[in-house]
């Protein structure tokens, strides 16, 4: 069984931090409604979700995947590139040290979850104004020994890899090449965003089905063409602060 982390979106989410986007109001109650259907969703799709409670002065804190990585072996709790976000990780930390063993990105080094993407044993990390090298390299001496190969990738134009690229089948990514190159992954196929969706590369990938945004129409034809099984979503309120929808869940095996 899988299980899902979320978390309630926060009272303070206009004062979430923005990188590439303008400052727009943000309708709190919109926003909550959209994240639990996602929630429904997740449970739709066989998962257990283990909600945490709003954090009302965390603004950024429903996007809890940039607090860690969890592994089916171990998970490593990041340390968020943006200040404001640091404290974001001591409840995820207790949520889920009943499930694996834990390890600890160290200052100075940075990295935010929205910048790891994990395809079987490769675990590729965007270079972004978030994560940087030396987290790289403190996530290789925790992961090397369980064999996964860690690979930096620079993205440009976007905050995280993931707002760039995620998987849809074992052996799919669905990319925007305009932010991050197609030749750092190797063995897999590509299905690129249309160019008027850059922001359309972010799916969810739960079993055989994937989580999609319903802003983006001309890339959801482009995953039909291509028969991924699809539940979409609404979620453009969240997207004014930055975030798409694998931030807003941690999803491991139990
Ligand atoms: C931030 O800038 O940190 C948030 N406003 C958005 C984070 C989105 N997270 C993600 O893509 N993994």
């Amino acid at each position: 069984m899988q299980i899902a982390i979320t978390r309630e979106v926060s009272r303070s989410i206009l004062n979430c931090e923005l990188t590439h986007l303008q400052r727009l109001p943000i309708d709190v109650e919109r926003a909550r409604a959209q994240h639990s259907r996602y929630e429904a969703v997740l449970k739709r799709l066989g998962l257990a979700v283990l909600g945490l409670p709003e954090a009302p002065t965390l603004a950024d804190s429903v996007f809890v995947e940039d607090t860690a990585l969890v592994l089916d072996e171990c998970a490593v709790i990041t340390r968020p590139g943006a200040e404001s976000r640091r404290s974001e990780t001591a409840a995820i930390a207790e949520l889920l040290a009943p499930y694996r063993t834990l390890f600890h990105i160290q200052a100075p080094a940075r990295v935010d979850g929205g910048d790891i993407l994990q395809v079987g044993k490769h675990i590729y990390v965007g270079l972004s104004s978030r994560s940087d090298t030396n987290a790289i390299e403190q996530m290789q001496d925790f992961l090397q020994p369980f064999g996964y190969e860690l690979h930096a990738v620079i993205v440009t134009g976007c905050l995280h890899l993931k707002s760039a690229v995620t998987q849809v089948t074992t052996d799919t990514l669905l990319i925007n090449p305009a932010w991050v190159e197609k030749n750092n992954f190797s063995g897999v196929k590509f299905i690129r965003v249309d160019p008027s969706e850059p922001y359309a590369a972010n799916a969810v990938m739960i079993g055989g089905t994937i989580i999609f945004p319903t802003a983006f129409p001309k890339t959801q034809q482009r995953l039909e063409k291509n028969r991924i099984p699809m539940v979409t979503v609404d979620a453009d309120e969240l997207a004014k602060a930055e975030g798409a929808l694998t931030c807003c869940s941690l999803i491991f095996n139990n």
